[in-house]
């Protein structure tokens, strides 16, 4: 099947400025093929029918009349088909949906643009459900807007739904909400009012010709922006005595003019936009004429999610299903500080890019030596546990690699190096997780740290840690190791760049390059901020952990 340029009026000679497909690619009906531009607006050409691409007959930035050939298509269709009649100079309104899916395209509504600036005065626009295919049933599920607020354009107004989808009706213009039409549950079709909005700038219309009802191809203007719902506009003044309505068609320019920013981009890439949830105004275009093409949005999206927590999405939980509609249930209160820590935490995972490094030492000499140390100073002295020594070695670990005891600037320009080294050591209490903090751990003893230890936990448990026991940690130890576990992923706590998970020691039979030999290992899992640190980096440290762990001689160097 050849298709070819339609009848586009009058219009000689227009540019090819985009080519949306290749040979070989798949097609869609209405996928659109390439794009074309006159000096007054460019309209996608789309398929009439799917099928696969056999030939593109069309180069860049040729310049093509009705009738010529764009491209060979294999379709199912066996007859030829010739793309409508549509008239060039348009402003675009929104298609309408699939028949029964409702989705907010831009409609094929093609007319004249003839409107002209008359006037400058408040207006009330009165937003209306677009065409919405022949979907029954359709109902209103969220009004999103009330009298008073003011919305921009684009913003949804309401969220219609049928059987088998659902979609926000943008508002068209910007402006104050000054009257909301419908209500939750009501029944609406193409045409029922949905809000009327008080705007500033609406021209006084002419009346235009008819609007033309074309089909392919689909037509924008270059400078405006393309709407879901239909407005009809009617002065404020005469608002109450029923002043005629127009069309959208009609308000098309000053739509634009009221966004106060235009948007270059065909149906397909505005359809992208919405699908990726981008704002095509942020988006700057690398086509012909600042055109904005699918992969600027792309690019947009990639360099949003690259920017890191700056751009983060706020935490907006959804709301938790009404569990009890299957069972019992019961509510748990979260205490105050559990509800803080899980505030925190999600803030660190979802704005910290966490890498956690696994491995194990061989600490069966250390806890000979532990053992030892413990049954010399009997029942009466404190305890040694694993603990105190690994928040010697970390202390002593961080004095030589600074980053680690870094906080990252939130500008992403500097690393703030503490030349102090206080470890944070994770306790578990029943009022929820409390992070205790030794001071100036790598100038202190392993005794007095494991004394030290002993008495920030039992100040935890009994709640009555004060702030400055509680403040200034470099680095955290969160030990699991009493408890199991082979290896977690602990969760940095900011502005902290690196947490180090202590999981429980087993023995395991170890390679000695002649035998097996029964070796008492300790898993590690150490998660750093990949902003702060990089892997290189991060397997050192832990190679430095290691080494001292498994030689605690080695602190003495
Ligand atoms: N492997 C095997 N045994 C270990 C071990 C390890 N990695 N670490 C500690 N143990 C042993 C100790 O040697 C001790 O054994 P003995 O009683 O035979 O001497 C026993 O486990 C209990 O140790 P402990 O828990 O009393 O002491 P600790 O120094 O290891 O830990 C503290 C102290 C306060 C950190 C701990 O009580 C605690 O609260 N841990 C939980 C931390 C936590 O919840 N982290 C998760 C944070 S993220 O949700």
């Amino acid at each position: 099947m050849r298709i070819t340029v339609p009848d586009m009026g009058d219009a000689r000679d227009v540019e090819v400025i985009e080519i949306c497909v290749a040979s070989g690619d798949t097609v869609s009906g209405n996928d659109a093929l390439i794009v074309v531009e006159s000096e007054k607006a460019s309209m996608e050409v789309p398929s009439p029918s799917a099928g696969t691409i056999e030939s593109i007959e069309v180069e860049l930035g040729a310049t093509v009349n009705s009738g010529d050939v764009i491209a060979v298509l294999a379709s199912q269709e066996s007859e030829f088909v010739e793309s409508r009649n549509v008239t060039e100079s348009a402003a675009a309104a929104k298609a309408p949906a699939e028949a029964s899916s409702p989705d907010p395209q831009p409609t094929t509504h093609v007319v004249d643009d003839t409107t002209s600036l008359k006037e400058r005065e408040l207006q009330v626009a009165v937003i209306s459900v677009p065409d919405i295919g022949d979907a029954k049933g359709v109902i209103v599920v969220e009004i999103l807007v009330k009298a008073g607020d003011s919305v921009a354009i684009a913003d949804p107004l309401v969220v219609i739904e049928s059987e088998k989808a659902s979609m926000e009706i943008p508002s068209p213009i910007g402006g104050e909400v000054s009257q909301v039409h419908v209500e939750l549950d009501q029944v609406v079709s193409k045409g029922t009012e949905i809000a009327s909005i008080k705007t500033l700038d609406v021209v006084d219309q002419e009346d235009g010709p008819d609007p033309q009802v074309g089909h392919p191809p689909r037509v924008d203007n270059a400078d405006q922006e393309a709407s879901a719902a239909t407005v009809d506009v009617v002065p404020e003044d005469r608002q109450e005595e029923g002043a005629t309505e127009r069309t959208l068609a009609h308000t098309a320019e000053p739509v634009a003019a009221l966004a106060g920013q235009s948007v270059y981009a065909g149906p397909a890439v505005r359809k992208l936009a919405r699908e990726m949830g981008v704002d095509l105004r942020a988006v700057k275009g690398s086509g012909a004429r600042g055109r904005i093409v699918k992969d600027d949005v792309k690019s947009y999206v990639k360099d949003k999610l690259n920017a890191g927590p700056r751009h983060a999405p706020v935490d907006s939980p959804p709301e938790l299903p009404d569990f009890s509609l299957y069972g019992e249930t019961e509510i748990l209160e979260l205490t105050r500080m559990e509800a803080r820590g899980a505030r925190n935490l999600s803030q660190s995972w979802r704005t910290i890019p966490h890498v956690t490094e696994h491995d194990e030492v061989d600490v069966t000499d250390l806890e000979t030596f532990r053992k030892t140390l413990n049954a010399e100073r009997g029942a009466d002295g404190v305890k040694v546990t694993p603990l105190a020594f690994l928040i010697k070695v970390c202390a002593v670990a961080l004095k030589q690699f600074p980053k680690f005891n870094g906080s990252i600037d939130p500008s992403f320009t500097s690393l703030v190096i503490k030349k102090y080294w206080h470890i944070g050591v994770a306790v578990d209490t029943p009022a929820g997780l409390i992070v205790p903090v030794v001071k100036d751990a790598n100038a202190k003893g392993i005794l007095q740290i494991a004394e030290e230890v002993r008495e920030l936990a039992s100040l935890a448990q009994a709640r009555r840690l004060v702030p400055d026991q509680l403040s200034g940690a470099t680095f955290t130890i969160s030990s699991l190791g009493a408890l199991g576990g082979r290896g977690f992923t602990p969760i940095i706590n900011p502005p902290e760049v690196a947490i180090l998970g202590v999981s429980r020691m087993v023995m395991k039979p170890v390679w000695d390059g002649t035998s097996f030999q029964p070796r008492r290992m300790l898993p590690l899992s150490l998660s750093y901020d990949h902003r702060a640190i990089n892997g290189a980096e991060a397997a050192r440290f832990m190679q430095t952990l290691t080494l001292a762990l498994a030689d605690i001689r080695r602190l003495t160097l």
